[in-house]
């Protein structure tokens, strides 16, 4: 179609095409047309926030430019193109990173400063983009990056939440949420498609006919005021030292019908809006649940809204380039992120062979060889299930859908297991309870070529426990292990400036960002003096911008040079900051009972923790509650002479993370074993040379097996533990931990305020069968930390055991991570975008 264009009518885009140098007077140029034009304000009238603003423009300028490059390169090759479907995006700030990927970072901050600005406060303007909350949202983020990064054809899919997870604020040590309205001002980092809609339907009838060749088809049909439209709004994703720029195509929703003029005719204003509302609230609230599932009807709405807009667009990709069918899975290949995108599955099959009138049995076939599906959780309340009726009556075609695809596959089993019953029932995609539920895991499997874990403990569990049947019917080939990774550009090269450019002196060269392998170079630098030095000065100085940012955040004041101990991520009984606080208090009453002289040995320590609990979670609240009591009492506490401070740092998002995780020098990664899938702040931590406490659980494992045994202070029980340690708490009377008992009675006797208030969360203890072992774990818990205070006191060879961490973290780079699945699930190759 290009050759169409007439020679001359090309010679005129490329003298005005968009070619914006990188070089400091270019910028400084669209800094200034920006601040004059897209924002009306002038040098007289320009703060912080606007000069964000221009800059955020000028660099979206520019990323525009490679996202058209890309895009150009991926329409002429027509690869295999993979789409990965998250619910969840969690991309924080987009500026900082923009900079550093694009390699514009040092012309553009002598830009500003010249200007009259300086970079870092530029860069503190911007809201984070926090559509996700906690681990299954960085993630998908941080898979993008790599997949930019590497010149993978890809694409994710999404919502635009109107709201991102909430705000959270403390009044009176209790966490209370505010409303995260972050599209209040005009976001730079988003391209309205209002060109790009696409309907999506709710409701309705199916109606069944016979078509022209004597073949049985069904038509859903529905009324227009149950049709919702979908906009696009594309997020560019630029790759580092590469010209490629991916995009994430962010659904939002909003009526089709205007307005209901009738109505509003015969007076009745608010009907008349009602269902403009309606529609709008599909997209209006991320909801705030990690690893839970919460069955309310509008958040199944979000998924199918998702979900029929994504497969709509893809399919019409396809179409372009008019290849039969059955190559559809070489061109396609979907990645569900957990089963929130599971109906896509169904969507598919509708689509094969309602709308386009492909058999069945082809149709399933090009289906489940398109699909991939990740699960990220074995936590038995994460798991999703929707009640038949309501999926009936939202989706009335999916359900007969998955009642036939539940049928057909239900007669294969019976096939390889004739007379099985108990095996039907335990693998059927139907649950046989009143009213049925869909078991969208089951549906999953079923719908996919491949299912993988997330790190290799929480993917041997998954074979061994609740896909376990599944194994037996399938065989274990289709199930396998992907271990999770995190991007260096962010958390390293712009979280961690200084120790960015120590280690690209040492090694030579910025390469290590993109091989992450290279690190391993590090190794022959521990033994240097004068290298160790500048590695504690780097953390060191992370240490002092901690401690500003505390200070600002909850005016305490720590000391840079005391232990700087960190656990932060979502609130959760099964990531156990409810035994960390304990520990503080036991720690806490060791230390009262020294005398002065004793206590001038010891190591200072900062508790740090951080982390939202869903709204609806009760005693995750209490678990805030308590630690702001502790340390209210501790704080105060002049006696202990400043050898321990608690500090919680409220409304912990991405670029808190950004702050707190390199100045960490333990960091507590401390779930039951068996329960974390896989965490990916471990790895973060570890990179910035930071060490971990944790458990023998999710990466923890494979951090350990990389970085050795001296760098890392693993304790507790074994996840093969685990089921009998619960069976005795159970049906056996087990005596509490007694140095656990001895914190109990602390918080009992009102030493941390009206013990009442904390009743419930000793229950679970006492009277909750202690289902997270935390009596079990306590000692072992106890005995690791004393390890930990030893060795600080060694500060060389603890400086060593840092650079080892760093050092060893090759394997835990998103890179390799997306490199694995691109070859052996996606199936895909790198399309360099042309450079011009
Ligand atoms: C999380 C897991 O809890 C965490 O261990 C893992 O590192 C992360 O996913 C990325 O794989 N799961 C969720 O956030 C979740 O909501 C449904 O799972």
């Amino acid at each position: 179609e290009m050759s169409e264009i007439p020679k001359e009518t090309l010679a005129l885009w490329e003298k005005y095409g968009v070619g914006e140098a990188d070089d400091k007077e270019s910028f400084q140029k669209s800094f200034i047309r920006h601040v004059t034009t897209t924002l009306a304000r002038s040098v007289y009238n320009i703060d912080n926030f606007s000069a964000y603003q221009a800059t955020a423009h000028t660099v979206r300028d520019r990323l525009i430019k490679r996202w058209n490059d890309t895009q150009q390169a991926h329409t002429e090759v027509d690869p295999k193109r993979v789409y990965y479907l998250s619910l969840e995006f969690l991309l924080g700030r987009s500026l900082d990173n923009a900079l550093l990927n694009l390699g514009l970072k040092e012309n553009y901050g002598e830009g500003v400063k010249e200007l009259g600005f300086r970079m870092e406060d530029i860069l503190d303007e911007e809201v984070d983009a926090a559509l996700g909350n906690g681990g299954l949202g960085r993630l998908a983020a941080c898979y993008m990056d790599s997949l930019a990064t590497l010149d993978y054809p890809a694409w994710g899919y999404g919502l635009r939440y109107t709201y991102g997870i909430f705000q959270q604020r403390l009044k009176d040590g209790f966490q209370v949420e505010l409303p995260d309205y972050w599209l209040n001002f005009d976001n730079p980092w988003e391209l309205p498609r209002l060109d790009v809609t696409i309907d999506v339907k709710f409701c309705g009838t199916v109606n069944r006919y016979t078509d022209e060749t004597g073949k049985v088809r069904h038509v859903w049909v529905n009324e227009d005021k149950d049709t919702v439209q979908a906009v696009a709004y594309d997020v560019p994703i630029p790759g580092y030292g590469t010209k490629n720029c991916i995009n994430i195509r962010l659904w939002s929703s909003k009526p089709k019908r205007k307005f209901n003029l009738k109505r509003f005719n015969e007076g009745q204003y608010e009907q008349a809006v009602q269902e403009q509302m309606e529609a709008e609230n599909i997209t209006a609230v991320l909801y705030p649940n990690d690893n839970h599932m919460v069955g309310k009807e509008l958040r199944l709405k979000q998924q199918y809204f998702w979900v029929s807009a994504s497969l709509s667009d893809i399919v019409r990709r396809f179409k372009k380039s008019s290849k039969p069918w059955d190559e559809f899975s070489y061109q396609v290949a979907i990645q569900l992120n957990d089963t929130h995108p599971t109906l896509a599955i169904v969507e598919l099959q509708r689509i094969l062979v309602d709308l386009e009138g492909i058999d069945w049995d082809e149709a399933w076939k090009i289906v489940t060889n398109t699909f991939a599906f990740t699960n990220h959780t074995i936590l038995p309340e994460a798991m999703e299930r929707w009640p038949v009726p309501m999926v009936q009556y939202l989706l009335p075609r999916h359900m007969q859908i998955i009642f036939d695809i539940n049928l057909f596959f239900l007669q294969a089993v019976e096939r390889a297991y004739p007379d099985d019953r108990e095996l039907l029932a335990k693998l059927s995609i139907i649950e046989e309870s009143t009213p049925q539920f869909v078991r969208m895991a089951h549906l999953a499997i079923v719908g996919s070529h491949r299912v993988n874990g997330v790190a290799a403990l929480h993917s041997e569990l998954l074979k061994k426990t609740i896909f376990k049947d599944f194994v037996r019917y399938y065989g274990d080939e289709k199930f396998d292990n992907k271990t999770n990774g995190i991007t260096p550009r962010r958390w390293l090269h712009q979280a961690n400036p200084k120790l960015s450019e120590l280690i690209t002196e040492a090694l030579g060269s910025k390469n290590w960002l993109k091989n992450l392998e290279l690190l391993k170079g590090l190794k022959s630098h521990v033994d240097k003096v004068d290298f160790r030095k500048r590695w504690v000065t780097a953390k060191h100085s992370n240490k002092v911008r901690l401690a500003e940012y505390i200070k600002k955040s909850t005016g305490i004041i720590v000391n840079p040079n005391a232990l700087f101990d960190v656990q932060v991520k979502r609130i959760h009984e099964y990531k156990r900051q409810f035994m960390n606080i304990l520990g503080v208090i036991h720690r806490y009453n060791a230390l009262k009972k020294l005398t002065s002289q004793e206590r001038a040995d010891i190591v200072p320590r900062v508790v740090i923790f951080g982390g939202k609990a869903a709204p609806g979670y009760y005693i995750a609240k209490l678990v805030i509650k308590l630690i702001n009591s502790v340390a209210d009492v501790i704080n105060n506490d002049n006696s202990i002479e400043d050898t321990l401070k608690v500090v919680f740092i409220p409304d912990y998002n991405v670029s808190v993370a950004e702050i707190i995780i390199p100045a960490s020098d333990i960091s507590q990664h401390i779930s039951t074993a068996g329960t974390e899938a896989s965490g990916t702040s471990n790895m973060k931590f570890v990179l910035n040379g930071g060490l971990i406490l944790g458990t023998v659980d999710g990466a923890n494992i494979e951090i350990h097996e990389e970085i050795g045994d001296d760098n890392i202070f693993m304790f507790g029980n074994l996840a093969d533990q685990v089921d009998d340690l619960r069976h005795a708490h159970r049906y056996r009377n087990i005596p509490i931990d007694p140095s656990l008992q001895a914190v109990i009675n602390d918080i009992e006797s009102g030493h941390f305020g009206d013990s009442r208030i904390f009743a419930p969360l000793i229950n679970t203890i006492t009277h909750g069968k202690d289902y997270y072992l935390i009596s079990d774990d306590f000692q072992s818990y106890l005995d690791a930390q004393k390890l930990v205070d030893e060795a600080y006191k060694d500060k060389e060879e603890w400086t060593k055991k840092s650079i080892l961490c760093s050092a060893n973290m090759g394997k835990f780079s998103s890179d390799r991570a997306i490199q694995e699945y691109a070859e052996q699930i996606w199936n895909i190759d790198p399309v360099p975008a042309k450079r011009s």
